[in-house]
């Protein structure tokens, strides 16, 4: 079963493509939206921009993905989706979260690609708790990997706290 949990910087990843944590309006952020910019340079924030917008303000709803290239990165690809906040679990937020992380394996696959890294999506200004975001994020891969066994899932976190918990989530049955 390839699924990878990690603690590194995205950006320095050398897969197909990264998964970035942003908001609707795709224009960049803090965070790893922040830090994958920068290390993209700004040819990203113009094919963002370039996205059509399907409601005012709005190119990507929250729980879709977006497809760019990665420019500067190592990554060819950069694979953007929007987490859902956190506001206590009962709004839908498993729903959105899973589906983040479904139609970003679906959008990567229509290209061909196989080696995906996430970050740990809505785990930081979003609020979402981790070991529950990382309980819906292993289970969301694991159904894609089974559908697709030659997908190569990487969960990219940023602390070694983090990559604990998406470790025990990985490791719980
Ligand atoms: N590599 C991997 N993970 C990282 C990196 C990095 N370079 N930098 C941060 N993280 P967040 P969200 C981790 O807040 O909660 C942005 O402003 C971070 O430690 O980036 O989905 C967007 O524009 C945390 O564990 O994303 C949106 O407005 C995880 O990435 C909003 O934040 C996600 O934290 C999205 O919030």
């Amino acid at each position: 079963m390839l699924i990878s949990v990690i603690a590194a910087d995205i950006t320095t990843l050398a897969v197909d493509a990264i998964v970035n944590a942003a908001n609707e309006a795709l224009l960049g952020g803090g965070g790893v939206d922040g830090a994958i910019h920068r290390a993209a340079g700004p040819a990203l924030l113009a094919a963002c921009r370039a996205l059509p917008q399907v409601a005012p303000g709005v190119r990507c709803p929250t729980g879709e993905a977006r497809i760019t290239p990665g420019f500067a990165l190592p990554a060819p690809w950069v694979i953007h989706t929007v987490g859902p906040v956190w506001r206590g679990g009962a709004h839908g937020e498993a729903t959105l979260l899973e589906n983040c992380h479904r139609n970003a394996v679906q959008l990567a696959r229509e290209r061909g690609l196989r080696r995906i890294a996430f970050p740990a999506i809505s785990c930081g200004v979003y609020g979402y708790p981790a070991p529950l975001a990382a309980t819906v994020a292993v289970r969301t891969l694991r159904e894609a990997l089974s559908r697709d066994p030659a997908l190569e899932l990487t969960l990219c976190c940023y602390s070694e706290p983090m990559r604990a918990v998406f470790q025990a989530a990985l490791t719980s049955p």
